[in-house]
């Protein structure tokens, strides 16, 4: 299969460029002026429009089993929606119970993912430690593609590690060349502070958002982080959605530690007054955590994306419709947590971001794609237009404008807490394995079209441990200065 993408501005995180883009077996194969087709090719027409890489969420949760119920988004329905909205790989999470082997939780969601329209990866998660999970983290890494190892720092009782566990886990993801990543809430403080509200007859998804106020995160962030100095990895914190977070993310950075920051668009765009409009399932239609916060903190973290102190932004779909959120109906610790966004990300960022001067296109290239493809290693295979590169990539119509809602969206749930906005900017074409699956408004897509997308761990050039140790070797005791010194 042959597609020709003619006429376009080609966008990159570092350059744009007029260029017509060639795709061949899912590959570019050539990027330049006035390219010509063989006979056969599919010409998609990209005059006056943007040629983007495609869009990589780095944080999904397909058909995720999770507080009684199973999310309602499968990987085909999932990821089509994503195609439909410029976003052409998902890095979703395998999240194995307490005491399962991380292999077989691996196998199960592979299996899952198998319908999946769009290309896929996965985080695993480590939600127990023991020298199996040790070992096993050797294996995902060493056979199977996995390059990050998520840890949850919340839901006590449930999957929640201790920081004993963060502290071998990062250790471990040091030896492997991973990325240890984590969902930054105390999850101690949540928990106490959930029952007092109960208590106090606080049932409504009010106290969702009352149980986990900034704090909580920005203290769990601080202290994800300061493990991993201790150790000497990287750490991603997920989901940043407060002030306080990029505060502690800031500093680790300008005193030189690897720290990255992502940013849900729905925390971009939405704040905690949701939570207070009096419709229970409006309310609860937003229960996610983090929840969505008081106004400021938007401005700070648009102002994140801005200086560098996050470097991706991410939906972290996870829907739940509303007999699901119901459940909770008596009882706010009991409204499945979880929110959709990806059909919607590209465009929201482009809007509120490009079209609002905060992020030129080259930035919101960099935000959307590239940068996730470097933090996870596989650029420039994916994030930029390149010979060589995968044939996922998008044509983005600047000037278009549509207005979200649940009623025209793709996404298999029937709340968008992006209900009613509209939006500047959306995608025009979708191509993905070098096929046009969207274009026109219509999805072209089949179940099982996705790929796996294997991601390579990073070279370990140094035991942060031992380096560590012989940084902090009392220096030799000052010696005298040499006779033939002149003062
Ligand atoms: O915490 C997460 O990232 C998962 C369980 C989705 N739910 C949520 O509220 N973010
Ligand atoms: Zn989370
Ligand atoms: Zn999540």
């Amino acid at each position: 299969m042959s597609t020709l993408i003619r006429g376009g501005t080609v966008v990159n995180a570092d350059q744009t460029f007029r260029a017509d883009v060639y795709c061949e077996d899912g590959v570019i194969k050539a990027v330049g002026p006035d390219l010509d087709a063989p006979a056969g090719a599919r010409i998609v027409d990209a005059g006056g429009a943007y040629v983007m890489p495609g869009g990589i969420d780095p944080h999904t949760h397909m058909e995720l089993p999770f507080m009684g119920t199973i999310a309602s988004e499968d990987f085909f329905t999932g990821t089509a929606a994503g195609l439909a909205g410029g976003n052409t790989l998902i890095i979703d999470f395998v999240i194995p119970n307490p005491q399962q082997s991380l292999l077989e939780a691996y196998q199960s969601w592979r299996q899952k993912a198998g319908k999946a329209a769009g290309d896929y990866s996965f985080h695993v998660a480590v939600t127990w430690w023991s020298d199996q999970v040790e070992q096993e983290m050797g294996v995902l890494t060493r056979d199977h593609g996995v390059n990050s190892f998520k840890h949850f720092m919340a839901y006590k009782n449930a999957i929640m590690v201790e920081d004993d566990v963060l502290m071998k886990s990062f250790r471990r993801c040091l030896e492997l060349g991973a990325v240890p990543t984590v969902h930054a809430e105390n999850g101690e403080v949540v928990y106490l502070m959930q029952k007092a509200l109960l208590e106090a007859g606080i049932t409504g998804p009010e106290g969702h958002s009352l149980s986990r106020p900034a704090e909580v995160e920005g203290e769990a962030a601080n202290r994800a982080i300061a493990i991993a100095g201790l150790v000497g990895s990287p750490v991603y914190i997920v989901h940043v959605s407060c002030k306080e977070s990029l505060d502690a993310i800031a500093r680790a950075r300008a005193a030189g530690q690897r720290v990255f920051g992502e940013v849900l668009a729905q925390h971009l765009v939405v704040d905690d007054s949701v939570y207070r409009s009096g419709d229970w399932l409006q309310a609860a239609g937003h229960v996610m955590s983090p929840p969505f916060r008081p106004k400021h903190h938007q401005e700070a973290l648009w102002a994140g994306l801005m200086n560098g102190t996050a470097q991706t932004t991410a939906t972290d779909h996870c829907c739940f419709c509303a007999d699901q959120k119901a459940m909770g109906r008596d009882d706010f610790t009991k409204i499945p947590n979880g929110t959709a966004g990806i059909e919607d990300r590209m465009a929201v960022l482009w809007s509120e971001g490009v079209r609002k001067g905060r992020l030129t296109p080259q930035e919101f290239v960099a935000v959307t794609s590239a940068n996730c493809a470097q933090i996870f290693n596989i650029y420039p295979r994916r994030g930029r237009i390149a010979v060589g590169s995968d044939a996922a990539l998008v044509v983005w119509d600047p000037n278009a404008t549509r207005t979200i809602s649940a009623k025209t969206s793709h996404q298999n749930v029937d709340f968008n807490v992006f209900e009613g906005l509209e939006v500047t900017g959306t995608c025009a074409v979708t191509v993905s394995n070098g096929k046009v699956v969207w274009e026109n408004g219509q999805l072209d897509v089949e179940q099982g079209a996705g790929n796996y997308i294997p991601r390579p761990t990073f070279p370990v050039v140094y035991d942060a441990v031992k380096l560590r140790n012989e940084l902090a070797r009392p220096s030799p005791v000052a010696r005298e200065p040499s006779a033939h010194v002149t003062p």
